[in-house]
């Protein structure tokens, strides 16, 4: 618990820092806060909460009077600012250390590249189905910190964990660690792969005997973890064969191993489209099952299971053309996901920022896959260039969202799906994957709704 007095300096005020800021001044401690930017919006944010708070940049003179500093997840870990305060003994910490450094309760933690969100929200659901209390939060968009006096020992606590969060954590023991799979992202800011491999394999390398690692078989690198743990290990796999965890057989998600409940649900069921979504049920499944909770209210927990926002989101159809949103694609790979979740053409809207991967590869897949593409942002004119050199003639360049959501509708047919699925981040036109998300799907409904 943080002790009354302490004088923190917390990095970043977007919705960890708040949190942290809040909880720290309830405690007895006082906040400096500073951010990069200075907007309008921030300094109402800082007023509104009668904070001190530097704003549009910092440096070491902010380190004055503090002892203790509160790094937000999107702050480098090694930020230089970070590393002046190590160099002269301060300690460390974000909001998501801080609680775990004082949750009474257990903890489910779901990380992996892709994925994660999804699973966090169905076993949140699962969890509850079982006649559990539940906090459901962290990458999510939820922070916790400032909900942690409402926990108590006995409750669940479903956290998603982002590498940025698993690398500020001192010691992120959960009892039930998930590990979807791990494919290159985030390189920008882990600079290697085996280093985010590493950080991902945290939700599991702190578990006692007594705990339950989730691992999917199907990914080498959550495969490989399983020597890197001391938890009991339940796998998930749809391609390789499971002895001890959740698999499919003929048609139905199964729970194998000796002594085991057998059948859960008929894939059939699931209500999410994709092998990707099929591989997160089975994974929310296994965490169900660690936790005691019966295999028909884990199926029925399943069943009534909408799409998360931001992911495969239906918007609607227009002209016989049906819309997706999956803006939380910030990486290629979801992107492929996404392209094998349908058997439909597919006019696919892609681009933004890169974070350092090499763009060969998706505009190779797009080629072979899309019947129309539509590129903006950043990346938008690599894309379309490298995708045209792959062999796709149906490629369009947008200046703008409106521009691409036209481009796209003008190259959809009936029977088409129109899919919004950027593989890269939203921070060169939007302020994150949310709000371009949302601007996405007001823009569809402005443009194409009569
Ligand atoms: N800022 C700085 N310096 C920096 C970077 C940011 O001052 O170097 C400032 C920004 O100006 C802004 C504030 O910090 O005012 C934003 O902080 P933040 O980027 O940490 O964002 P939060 O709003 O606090 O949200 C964070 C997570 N953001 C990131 O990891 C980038 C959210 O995950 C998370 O939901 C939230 O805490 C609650 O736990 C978002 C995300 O994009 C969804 N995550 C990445 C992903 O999923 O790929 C990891």
């Amino acid at each position: 618990m943080i002790q009354t007095g302490r004088h923190a300096l917390v990095i970043g005020y977007g919705r960890s820092g708040r949190a942290a800021a809040s909880f720290i001044r309830r405690h007895g401690g006082t906040v400096l806060v500073v951010d990069r930017a200075d907007t309008p919006e921030l300094r109402t944010e800082v007023e509104r909460a009668g904070i001190t708070a530097h704003l549009g940049g910092y440096g070491p003179q902010d380190l004055n009077g503090t002892d203790l500093v509160v790094v937000s997840p999107g702050v480098p870990w090694d930020e230089p600012l970070v590393e002046t305060a190590r160099q002269r003994g301060i300690e460390i910490t974000s909001e998501i250390d801080l609680f775990f450094r004082s949750c009474p309760a257990r903890i489910a933690g779901i990380t992996g590249t892709n994925g994660k969100t999804t699973t966090t929200a169905l076993t949140t659901e699962m969890l509850r189905a079982g006649d559990q209390r539940v906090m459901r939060g962290g990458n999510i968009g939820e922070p916790v910190l400032d909900r942690l006096d409402q926990l108590r020992p006995d409750d669940w606590v479903v956290l998603e964990l982002s590498s940025f969060q698993l690398e500020s954590i001192s010691r992120p023991r959960l009892r039930i660690g998930v590990v979807l799979n791990v494919t290159p992202d985030h390189l920008d800011r882990h600079k290697s792969f085996e280093r985010y491999v590493e950080l991902k394999a945290r939700a599991v390398a702190f578990l006692e005997p007594d705990d339950y690692a989730v691992l999917n078989l199907d990914d080498p690198a959550c495969a490989a973890m399983r020597s890197e743990t001391r938890g009991q290990v339940i796998e998930f796999g749809l391609q390789q064969p499971v002895r001890s965890g959740v698999t499919v057989t003929d048609g139905w998600i199964t729970i194998a191993g000796p002594a085991q409940p057998g059948r859960v649900m008929r894939t059939a069921e699931v209500p999410l489209p994709g092998e990707h979504n099929l591989s997160n049920v089975m994974a929310a499944i296994g965490v169900g099952y660690a936790a005691g909770v019966e295999v028909e209210r884990l199926a029925d927990a399943v069943r009534r299971f909408k799409a998360v926002e931001h992911r495969l989101e239906p918007v609607g159809t227009f002209n016989g053309a049906r819309w997706y949103n999956d803006s939380k694609a910030t990486n290629p790979d979801s992107t492929y996901k996404a392209l094998a979740a349908f058997r439909e053409p597919i006019v696919l809207i892609a681009g933004g920022r890169n974070k350092g991967i090499d763009i060969e590869p998706l505009a190779q897949t797009i080629a072979r896959r899309v019947a129309g593409l539509v590129t903006m942002g950043e990346t938008g004119e690599e894309l379309a260039r490298r995708v045209r050199d792959a062999g796709l003639d149906r490629v369009e360049r947008a200046a703008d969202l409106n521009d691409a959501v036209r481009k796209a509708a003008a190259l959809a047919r009936p029977g088409s799906v129109v899919l919004l699925s950027p593989a890269f981040t939203s921070y060169d036109m939007f302020s994150d994957y949310e709000d371009r998300g949302r601007r996405f799907k007001a823009t569809v409904l402005a443009e194409l709704s009569q």
